[in-house]
């Protein structure tokens, strides 16, 4: 089955491979092949920990490396993808330092299980074990280089894209029922990217059958209504059938038609891991028809019968690969094992500290007052107007998707209007609508951010980031750590959350900070004031980790949170508190919506004579403990209060804390305030009993105060 018409190729003899080429495919599928026997003995023994193989996917991936470009063309490749890799130019010795999980592993300096390798200057990025997040970072990828050639102003280092790359992403065929497999079509069709999907179809995932995964049990004829998709189906054991179907993929997205699915049927001839056992599922029958279809055998075959290569040859290449691996294995085996004091590095940026004075600079304030969505919409101007880099995008951000009409529309600019009039200035590439898809927004943030561009991308309610709570968690997170530092991806996510609105109800007012406060690797930033979202956004653009900024709804458009427009340079390190009254009766640590309530119940007390400090943190990863200590040091009472749910709250990390570092000081026991462990419902006296009052705050402060 073809779908579209690729340009001719000639239909030379053998893909117009000589003798020489295919000598060195033969050999690379065995070493390929041998290279997982040779783990799997290696496991045996005790020096790795793991194995997963290629073996009988082999055929197909080496048509894969020798249809496209390392260096030229970006790999977002699976954790099958031995061949692929050690064909596009990774060594034997690369691939055993990291199964053996070595100090000296260059891709994940023993973080990563075996076969999850990346490398930068062959263009093959580090890559997790979720199945099908790759999806969706390869269109995102995709989309860099478009930008790139687009917008010369971008270009910073040397050549950030190549003219006609292509992304070439694979996984198997499981890993098409995740639904970001179709995210990632839905962008990749409409904007006819470059992105060349090859399906590894070994027929299960683990232990369940394709049928049971797809339906129709065939993902290339299910596709068949998708625009713009170059599709081919091909037997993957069969090299050059496989070699000429990718070419023909690749030669399309080359042309910019669009992108292309080629599905190949392959076999798995060892278990799914080392943890797993096929008899269990697989009858001997299916095992040993798998077994015929060996493509190093059919290869092998091929090879003789055509008399390309004799059987001395065969064996002379085999004798080779032998004492080649012999050779690394035996390197590999001397080599340090990873230390456990490298765990904390690469957590963040090495090299820009956003809680360092090179993020303090102080505002130049001007005019009248304003909204912190002014104040926002000013800072996201004034960054891409300073840096071609920005992108915008998510959903209902670009004033209007039909940029004709621009002239005769005000625009929309996001449901908070954040982004209003953004595109009449900075035109539809740099901002523009997402579909209703939020892991969509994120995984392509992903790889935009993967080229050097600063993806800052809106999920419209935190309610619904769920979808993309594995490209947060296990990829944007993760990326630098799991490639040690090889690799970044310094997206700005920003979030509208919370409550207090009289009627936001269950799905438009939660909070969630502390499931984010939770994952290493990722900022968490929370401004209360006009001026502090103003200050902390510029940070999150310029600095190099990824942050999710909370932006409070209530607090976009308050009367009390105005600030003038501090000029466009103003910036706030992350991880310094505000201390927004001073006291020395007792602390109140708080942040967002509670900030402005908390300020109610100290002037309250202060009508008494209790004086309450009171400390804003701003933000929550990193947080400041240095100003947290010194108040507590000094009042000896505190009280930790927030919007979110009472338990497992970030109010439960801060107190025991304090307990833990600060018990010498404290006059009377730690107490917080938050939400009931319910939801927020939507009639406004469910609102006012479930969520924290200024009432709720002043009693604690009482209770604190009278120990
Ligand atoms: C999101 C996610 N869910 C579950 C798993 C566990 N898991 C690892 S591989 C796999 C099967 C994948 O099958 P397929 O995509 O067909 O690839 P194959 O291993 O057959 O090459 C599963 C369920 C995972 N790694 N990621
Ligand atoms: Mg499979």
């Amino acid at each position: 089955m073809v779908v579209g018409t690729p340009s001719a190729i000639a239909q030379q003899k053998y893909g117009g491979l000589d003798r020489q080429r295919l000598a060195w495919a033969y050999r690379t599928m065995v070493l390929s092949r041998r290279m997982d026997e040779k783990e799997i003995q290696l496991h045996r023994q005790g020096h790795t920990f793991f194995e997963i193989s290629a073996a009988g996917h082999e055929a197909l991936q080496l048509a894969a490396a020798m249809a496209l470009q390392p260096g030229y063309d970006w790999f977002f490749p699976y954790y099958r993808g031995r061949t692929l890799a050690l064909a596009l130019g990774i060594t034997p010795l690369e691939l055993l330092l990291e199964a053996v999980g070595s100090a000296e592993a260059p891709f994940s300096g023993g973080r990563q299980m075996p076969s999850h390798w990346g490398s930068k200057p062959l263009h093959i990025v580090s890559q997790s074990s979720a199945t099908g997040t790759q999806w969706l970072q390869a269109v995102g990828c995709a989309e860099a280089g478009v930008y790139y050639r687009e917008s010369p102003d971008a270009r910073q280092g040397s050549a950030p894209f190549a003219e006609n790359e292509v992304m070439c992403v694979t996984g198997g065929d499981g890993s098409t029922s995740e639904g970001e497999f179709y995210e990632s079509l839905n962008t990749a069709c409409s904007a006819r990217l470059p992105v060349l999907y090859l399906i590894e179809d070994n027929g299960y995932a683990i232990s369940v059958p394709v049928e049971r995964q797809t339906p129709g049990g065939n993902i290339s004829h299910l596709l068949s209504g998708f625009p713009n998709l170059f599709r081919e189906e091909v037997d993957g054991t069969d090299f050059l059938a496989s070699l000429d179907a990718l070419r023909r993929a690749a030669a399309y997205c080359r042309e910019r038609r669009g992108p292309a699915l080629v599905h190949g049927h392959v076999v798995r001839l060892h278990p799914h891991s080392l943890s797993d056992d096929q008899k269990l599922y697989k009858t001997a029958e299916e095992l040993a028809a798998e077994a015929r279809r060996d493509p190093i055998l059919r290869f092998a075959d091929f090879l003789l019968n055509e008399g390309l290569l004799s059987q001395e040859e065969l064996k002379k290449l085999e004798q080779e690969v032998e004492q080649e691996l012999e050779e690394a294995v035996g390197r590999v085996l001397k080599a340090p094992a990873a230390e456990g004091r490298s765990a904390p590095l690469h957590v963040y940026s090495e090299t820009v500290d956003p809680t360092s004075s090179a993020f303090e600079i102080p505002p130049r304030l001007s005019g009248e007052p304003t909204t912190m969505a002014e104040l926002l919409n000013a800072c996201l101007r004034d960054e891409m107007r300073r840096d071609a880099r920005v992108v915008v995008f998510g959903q209902d951000v670009a004033d209007t998707s039909h940029e004709e009409n621009l002239p005769r529309v005000k625009g929309k600019g996001g449901v908070f209007k954040v982004t209003h009039d953004l595109q009449r200035e900075f035109g539809s590439r740099r901002i523009f609508n997402a579909p209703i898809a939020e892991a969509n927004i994120v995984g392509r943030a992903f790889g935009y951010a993967l080229r050097g561009l600063k993806p800052v991308v809106e999920i419209q309610f935190i309610d619904y980031i769920w979808p993309a709570m594995m490209q947060i968690r296990d990829e944007l997170a993760v990326i630098r750590w799991r490639s040690i530092g090889n690799f970044s991806c310094p997206v700005v996510i920003r979030v509208a959350y919370g409550g207090y609105l009289n009627g936001g109800g269950i799905y438009h007012s939660q909070c969630g900070e502390s499931i984010f406060t939770h994952i290493p690797g990722i900022r968490v930033v929370l401004p209360s004031t006009a001026l502090d979202a103003n200050g902390l956004l510029r940070t999150a653009i310029r600095c190099d980790d990824p942050v999710l900024f909370l932006e409070h709804k209530h607090l976009y458009r308050q009367p009390y949170n105005r600030n003038p427009y501090p000029g466009p340079d103003f910036m706030i390190p992350f991880g310094k508190a505000h201390t927004v009254r001073e006291g020395k009766d007792m602390t109140v640590i708080t942040y967002g919506g509670v900030v402005q309530k908390a300020l109610q119940a100290a002037g309250k007390l202060a009508e008494e004579g209790m004086s309450v400090e009171l400390l804003d943190l701003r933000s929550l990863n990193p947080y400041d403990w240095e100003a947290i200590a010194a108040s507590v040091r000094k009042t000896s009472r505190v009280l930790v209060a927030h919007e979110d749910c009472l338990s497992w709250g970030f109010g439960a990390e801060i107190a025991a804390r304090i307990a833990d570092e600060l018990f010498d000081h404290l006059d009377a026991p730690v107490k917080r305030v938050g939400a009931l462990d319910t939801f927020v419902g939507y009639h406004p006296n469910l609102e006012k009993a479930i969520l924290p009052q200024a009432s709720d705050l002043e009693n604690a402060m009482r209770a604190i105060l009278s120990w």
